[in-house]
Parts: structure tokens; sequence; C-alpha cells
């Protein structure tokens, strides 16, 4: 195997993080078929390597913001999983106060502006958030997130020509997953080269393998320098697979089943697991204990969701409009 910078401590990080992140949406997906979970709910099973990757490219402070397939994310910015379990119950302990639900996660703290349900809409709040560090002179990075889908709505090319203009510390990722619902991006766009959309506006553009953690830190860290320095945005394709359909409603039947064997067949968790036995970082049993650790992470967050209150009916007309010393972005 190629000699690469990541060592054991890179590796083991991506494989806890991709093995948490995986276990969790099992779990939750078997809830929703319970109806202990309600609503809408989008897994981003087979995408883990796309957040893992990213957050060992990013400082803690460092802003993401994204679309409603959210969960995976979200752990890997390090709300806990009492905090994500509880929001998909809608409790009052859940990262966004129960208010949310699965498409709404939100932490201030760990500066995970959403969660956001309307395709594409989170293409200008991340430019915002981008605004507004640059505005207060830190030096922080904006990552925004969005899908193959929502590359083609309007607001993308109002939002890079702005970024572009006003130099803004923003990444913008497509997580080009290669389906927007039941809808192939091949029937909606006459390129399939999507990150040659960042040409018009003059922002560097790259495609990415997003099968592979190494890869995606690799584009990231490189983004993220050059907005920190000041360098203005860039725009990066990751190439990757949703194995569950859409939401969970969607039999996925616009799909072969050898196209998706295909992408598990190179399964981001599986491949790290793989380099670390290869490179005797760990043996196969201190990898068992990492697993059966996370499946008690999960087992306690669906124990503490249970237990915890519904949010109080007093709290239905709060959290609508911002506080006068709204303090997220303004610090
Ligand atoms: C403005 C708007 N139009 C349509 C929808 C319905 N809708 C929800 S998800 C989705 C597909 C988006 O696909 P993509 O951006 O590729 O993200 P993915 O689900 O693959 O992560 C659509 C059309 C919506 N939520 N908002
Ligand atoms: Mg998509």
């Amino acid at each position: 195997m190629a000699q690469t910078p990541f060592g054991k401590e890179t590796y083991l990080y991506w494989y806890e993080s991709m093995l948490l992140q995986r276990r969790f949406e099992e779990k939750a997906g078997q809830l929703y078929g319970q109806q202990k979970i309600r609503g809408f709910c989008h897994l981003y099973i087979g995408q883990e390597a796309v957040s893992a990757g990213m957050m060992t490219a990013l400082r803690d402070d460092d802003n993401v913001i994204t679309a409603y397939r959210d969960h995976g994310l979200a752990l890997a910015k390090g709300i806990t999983a009492d905090a994500c379990m509880a929001e998909l119950y809608g409790k009052a302990t859940g990262c966004t106060k129960g208010k949310g639900g699965s498409m709404h996660f939100f932490s201030a703290e760990h500066r995970f502006f959403g969660g956001h349900g309307i395709v594409g809409g989170q293409i200008g709040l991340g430019a915002g958030i981008a605004f507004a560090d640059q505005y207060n002179n830190t030096d922080r990075v904006t990552i925004c997130l969005f899908g193959d889908g929502a590359a083609r709505q309007g607001i993308l090319h109002e939002t890079f020509n702005m970024a572009m203009l006003w130099n803004l510390p923003v990444v913008f990722i497509c997580e080009n997953n290669h389906y927007a619902m039941g809808t192939s991006v091949e029937r909606t766009s006459k390129t399939l080269d999507i990150y040659r959309m960042a040409d018009a506006y003059d922002m560097p553009g790259d495609t990415v393998d997003g099968m592979n953690p190494e890869t995606v830190h690799t584009a990231i860290e490189r983004a993220v320098k050059r907005a920190r320095e000041g360098s203005g945005p860039t725009f990066l394709e990751i190439k990757t697979y949703r194995y569950r359909g859409h939401s969970m409603s969607d039999p996925a039947k616009y799909r072969t089943k050898e196209e998706v064997e295909e992408y598990r067949s190179k399964d981001p968790i599986e491949l790290a697991k793989k380099r670390i036995l290869d490179d005797k970082w760990a043996t196969e049993d201190e990898l068992e204990a990492i697993n059966d650790r996370i499946k008690d992470v999960v087992s306690a967050s669906v124990e503490f969701a249970e237990k915890s209150p519904w949010p109080d009916d007093s709290e239905l007309y709060g959290d609508i409009y911002a506080e006068d010393d709204y303090p997220y972005i303004m610090d």
C-alpha cells in the first residue's frame, strides 16, 4: 500500500468516528421502523468517510453547516450520541431541544449550524456565517455542504459570486452521492463534473474520492488553508454513495443491486479496518473492543432518549427570533 502521512492515531480516529456514525444510524433506522422516531429520517450510511476525513482537517472552532442528512456530520463534529438520539425522539434533551428532529440538528457550542430541510437553503447561510467571521476578524473557516441535487438550485450561483467577490473564508462541498431522491445526476445535469461549476466564478474547484478519508482530508486541508490565509473559497465535489434509500420511505428501485454492491465493496470502514490490521496498529481484538464500546454508547443514547422528558408546552414560542445578544456568531 502506498505510504501516506496518515498514521495509527489518525486511522483509529477515523475508524471509531465512522463506526459510531454507522452504528448510530443503523439503530436509528430500526427505531424508525418501531415508530419510536417519527417524521423524516435520512440516513448518511455509506458517506461516513466524508465527515471523518473532514474533521481531521478542521479546527474545533471551524463551522459546519449541511442539509437534512445531518446525523453523521453532527456526531463527527462532536455532538454526543445522547443529544443526537434524544433529538430524533423529539425530546427536550436533544441538541435542538427536541424541536428540530432528524433534519434540524444544531449546536452552537459545537459550531454545527444545522441541519436544513430546504434543498440548497444552507448554501447562502454558509456564506453568511463565513461573512460574519470575516467581519469579526476571526480566522475561522466555514464548511458548507450540500447535495448534487442542491447544486442545481439558483442560490448556488448568487452565493458563489458573492463569496468570490468578498473573498469569504468558506469551503463549499458538494457531496455527490449520485442521486437527488430517485433522480440520478445524469438526468438533471448536462455536465457530470459538478466541480466545474466553480469555473464560472474563478473559484478553484476539484473532484475528490469520498470513499476514503485520506483523500477527503487532503483536499479539505488544502482548501481550508487557502480560506484561513485569506485566499477565499474553494469548491470540492466529493464523490460518495448512500447505501440506503433517500429517506425511510424509499425502496430505492431506481438503481441496480450491482451498483450498490460496487460501492459497498469499497466501504470506507472496511478499508480503514484493513489498513489498521495490515499495519498492525491494532489487533482484531482491540478493534472488537472499539466496536463493543460504540455499541454501548449507542444503547446508552437510546436509554437516555427514552427516559428524557418531552419539551414543555411553554417552549413552543421560544427560539423563533434571535435574541439581541445572539451569541453564536458575534463573539
Ligand atoms: C427547495 C426544495 N425543493 C425540493 C425539496 C424536496 N427534496 C428533499 S430532498 C431532495 C433531493 C436533494 O438531493 P441532494 O441535494 O442530492 O441531497 P441528498 O439527499 O442526496 O443528500 C428534494 C428534491 C426540498 N426539500 N426543498
Ligand atoms: Mg444527492
